[in-house]
This record gives structure tokens, C-alpha cells and sequence, in this order.
């Protein structure tokens, strides 16, 4: 981090003109829109000044982003197709047949070949879409959205669009919710069920078979999240992390028992997100959002007469959609394989394993909940998690801070040498906590004997 983005709040956009002071104090043009353009060399080199107060994936200093450098291969084609707009299909047919081949794909790899959807621009979108599907399904006297406390907060935005109510359940001490308590929150106005297949937080899964029979029991529409899991969750046991079985309740005991299915092969669920631009290794933005079939989707169809190529259909929120993100997702599935990815997942879950162990035998230090996937929860014994976090970020890591602990996720821009280099640093921000606490106990106690002597 330089000096200059030290004292910058993330969500604090700053007050323009002391920005325009400050840049200009560096020498960097800022205001407004020049009269005449400037070469592209000066204004390249201008972006990259200007950038490079940023963290980057390549440095090793992110740890708790679900996003990661793309593969170099998805970038290429990616910027090969920029100018294609998928949401004007009657000028790209080519490309609107290569997005329901990726759909193809992605519903095989989620256990139904035959789901239909569309790639969007992330997990929000297509969590927004799955609400709005699942109303779009439901009499009107049915607003309530049962789901885990532990849910994104996509779906806060959805019913604040929509106007739902979110019965947020409980979760256990390993991050997944409560059975008994979500079975309780379902009733007459419930008009879907959410479950998630890898946490935001720590990257747990609900006991999805047990929630989608619920979803049957009631013919309710199920959704289920994984934004994140979805590129994890089909290669861990190839991955050599075999799965056990969620039906029958089994815990995480760190013993290497994984969450079991969580996908269409459950007859209850109606969707799932899926993001290629987490674990699938694709550029920014690439999410999915996969149907069943087509009865259940068709409702969320919007019909556009005018476009080039006649009558078209939209079922995505935004309009122009990058065509790009689809080549490059229909690309990388291509080009990494289902091999590619198992060892991707492999390697993610072997740094996640060495860093909890090397955690676990850290003084002053713990993990949360044994990992399920590459996603792995940390708390200090002393001080706060907001404290280790401040301090981490003070010796340039970026963390993410939830209720009480921090997220580090082990995506695929990790290597050892940057996981040996954060444990370096975690260990002395430890270190330097304990000895900020201890000269403040010591002084509050010479402080108090100073008192007393002076009543004496
Ligand atoms: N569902 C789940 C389970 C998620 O974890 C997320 C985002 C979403 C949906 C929404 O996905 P989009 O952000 O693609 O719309 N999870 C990450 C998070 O909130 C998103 C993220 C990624 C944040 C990279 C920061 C970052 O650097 O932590």
C-alpha cells in the first residue's frame, strides 16, 4: 500500500476537492474532462501511477477475496471478444449457442444436463434472479423467503426490491443451519427456501438434501447458493477430499467428512448460482444462474420485439450483457477441464489445510470451525478480530472482517511462499498486540499504585 491510500476508508468516498488538491499536489492532472486528449502513453502511464496504490492478486497480500487473478488463458479471450453484446442475441446467434452449451455444462456439472439459464454479471444478479423467478412462481399472498441467517446480502437486496420478508434462521456451531428452527420458519406466506453451498463467511454448507425435502414436502420453490461452492463442490472428492454424507447429519469434525450433494440431483431444488468468476477462474463479471427447467424459469421472461435478428427474449436484469465473460467462461471450462479444476480445488483445500495447521499451533490464535472448503475462519484469543484486522492491513494484508473473526480465502492466486509470508506477519501482529496490551496493563497499574501513593 503507499502512503497516499493509507488513510482511505474502503465505502469512504472522500470529499472531491481535497482529492483534486491531493492529486495535484503529486503532480496528476484530475479535474474534469481534458480539452484535448492526451497520448495514450502519458494517460497509460497515469493509470498505472494512479493504480498502483491498489493491492493485487499477484503480490500474495489478498487473503480474503472470493475473487482471484483470472486465468491468463480466459483473459485472452475475454479481451478477444470484447465488443460482443450477448444481450442483443440476433447479432451474435454463434455466441448465444456457445452460452447454452456453457449452460449445458455447468447444469451437467450441478447434476442436470437439461437446466437451462444465462451467465450474469455475478452471484448478486443471479440470487436476484432466483427471488424474482421463485415470486414470479407464487401467489401473491406468499412473500416470505425462509434462509440462514449466514446468507449473502444479495438477498437483502432482493427483498428490499421485492418487497419480501427474509425469515433469517439460525445456524449451528459449524456455520449450517438450523434443521428443527427452519422447518419451523416455513408456513403459508413462505414463498421460497434458500440454502447455501459455501458460506460467505466461512464456507460452510447447509443440509441442503434435508432442506430440499422440505422444499418437496410443501412444493416450494428452493434455491441454493453456490456462488462459491459451485466451482468446489464437484471436484473435492476427485480432489482427494471425499464427501460425506450431509443426509444422515454428519458433522465436520475436521476428520475429513464434506458436506454431501447440493445440487439438481435433489429433486427439490428449483436453482442454484453459480459463480465462474470465484473458483471458475474467469474474469470479472461472470456469475450463472441455473433453472431446472424451462417451466420454472419461462416466468421470468421478458419478450423484446426490436431488436436485430426479430422477436428476441431477455431473462437476465441488465440489458447489454458482456459476451465476452460468456466466451470466456464457455473458454475456460474448454481449456481447464474437469481435471484442470480438481487440481485447482486440490491445491486451494492443500494451502487451506497447511495454514490451519500451522494456525492451530499458533499461540493467540484459532480457527473457527474446521474448513469445509479453501475458505478458513480465524480469531485472536486477545484483542479483537477488528484489531487484528487493523493490524494486518497496517503490514499491507487484506483480510475480511466479520462478527468476530476474519475470512482468509485460499484462492488459486495463493502459493506457499505468500502463505509462509502472511504467517510471518500474522505471528508479529500477534506479538505486537500482546505487547501493546501488556505496556498498557502496566501502565494502568503504575498508574493506579501512583494514585494510591499520592492518597497516602
Ligand atoms: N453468494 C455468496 C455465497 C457470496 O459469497 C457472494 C459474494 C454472492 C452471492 C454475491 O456475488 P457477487 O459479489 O459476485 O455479486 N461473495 C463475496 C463476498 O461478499 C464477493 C466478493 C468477492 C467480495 C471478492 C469481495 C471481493 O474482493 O465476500
Amino acid at each position: 500500500m503507499t502512503e497516499e491510500t493509507q488513510g482511505f476508508q474502503a465505502g469512504d468516498f472522500g470529499d472531491q476537492e481535497s482529492q483534486n488538491k491531493d492529486l495535484q499536489s503529486r503532480g496528476i492532472p484530475s479535474k474534469g474532462l481534458p480539452s484535448k486528449g492526451r497520448p495514450a502513453d502519458e494517460v497509460s502511464a497515469l493509470v498505472e501511477q494512479r493504480l498502483s496504490g491498489d493491492l493485487t492478486f499477484t503480490s500474495g497480500n489478498i487473503l480474503g477475496s472470493m475473487c482471484s487473478q483470472p486465468h491468463p488463458f480466459a483473459a485472452a479471450i475475454f479481451q478477444q471478444q470484447l465488443a460482443k453484446n450477448i444481450g442483443d442475441p440476433g447479432l451474435h446467434p454463434a455466441l448465444t449457442e456457445m452460452e447454452a452449451e456453457t449452460i449445458h455444462i455447468l447444469g451437467s456439472l450441478c447434476g442436470n444436463p437439461k437446466a437451462v439459464g444465462s451467465i450474469v454479471t455475478g452471484g448478486t444478479e443471479a440470487n436476484l434472479l432466483a427471488m424474482w423467478t421463485a415470486k414470479n412462481n407464487t401467489p401473491k399472498e406468499r412473500r416470505e423467503v425462509v434462509l440462514p441467517e449466514t446468507a449473502h446480502f444479495s438477498f437483502d437486496k432482493a427483498a428490499s426490491l421485492m418487497d419480501l420478508t427474509l425469515i433469517k434462521v439460525p445456524v449451528d456451531p459449524h456455520n449450517r443451519v438450523k434443521l428443527d428452527e427452519y422447518r419451523q420458519a416455513v408456513g403459508p406466506r413462505t414463498m421460497a427456501l434458500v440454502a447455501i453451498a459455501g458460506t460467505t463467511g466461512l464456507g460452510a454448507v447447509d443440509p441442503i438434501a434435508e432442506i430440499a425435502k422440505i422444499a418437496e414436502e410443501h412444493h416450494l420453490y428452493l434455491h441454493v447458493d453456490a456462488a462459491f461452492g459451485g466451482f468446489v463442490l464437484p471436484f473435492l472428492e476427485a480432489a482427494g477430499y471425499p464427501m460425506g454424507d450431509s443426509v444422515s447429519g454428519a458433522e465436520h469434525t475436521g476428520s475429513l467428512k464434506y458436506p454431501g450433494v447440493f445440487d439438481f440431483s435433489l429433486a427439490g431444488v428449483s436453482s442454484i448460482t453459480l459463480d465462474p468468476h470465484k473458483m471458475g477462474r474467469t474474469p470479472i463479471p461472470a456469475g450463472c444462474i441455473l433453472y431446472r427447467d424451462e417451466e420454472i424459469a419461462g416466468s421470468s421472461t421478458t419478450q423484446v420485439s426490436y431488436l436485430a435478428g426479430g422477436k428476441t427474449r431477455q431473462r437476465t436484469i441488465v440489458g447489454t450483457r458482456s459476451g465476452a465473460a460468456v466466451a470466456a467462461v464457455w473458454a475456460s471450462l474448454q481449456h481447464i477441464g474437469f481435471d484442470g479444476y480438481r487440481d485447482t480445488v486440490r491445491r486451494c483445500m492443500q494451502n487451506t489445510y497447511f495454514l490451519k495447521n500451522r494456525i492451530d499451533a499458533m499461540s493467540g490464535i484459532e480457527t473457527v470451525i474446521p474448513p469445509v472448503m479453501n475458505v478458513l475462519g480465524i480469531r485472536p484469543s486477545r484483542g479483537t478480530a477488528e484489531e487484528l484486522a487493523d493490524g494486518l492491513r497496517a503490514r499491507g494484508f487484506a483480510l475480511s472482517l466479520f462478527p468476530g473473526f476474519l475470512r482468509i480465502t485460499l484462492m488459486p492466486h495463493l502459493n506457499q511462499n505468500h502463505l509462509e509470508n502472511f504467517l510471518q506477519v500474522l505471528q508479529d501482529t500477534l506479538q505486537a498486540t500482546v505487547k501493546a496490551m501488556q505496556k498498557e496493563e502496566t501502565n494502568s497499574y503504575s498508574n493506579r499504585n501512583q494514585g494510591e501513593n499520592n492518597a497516602r
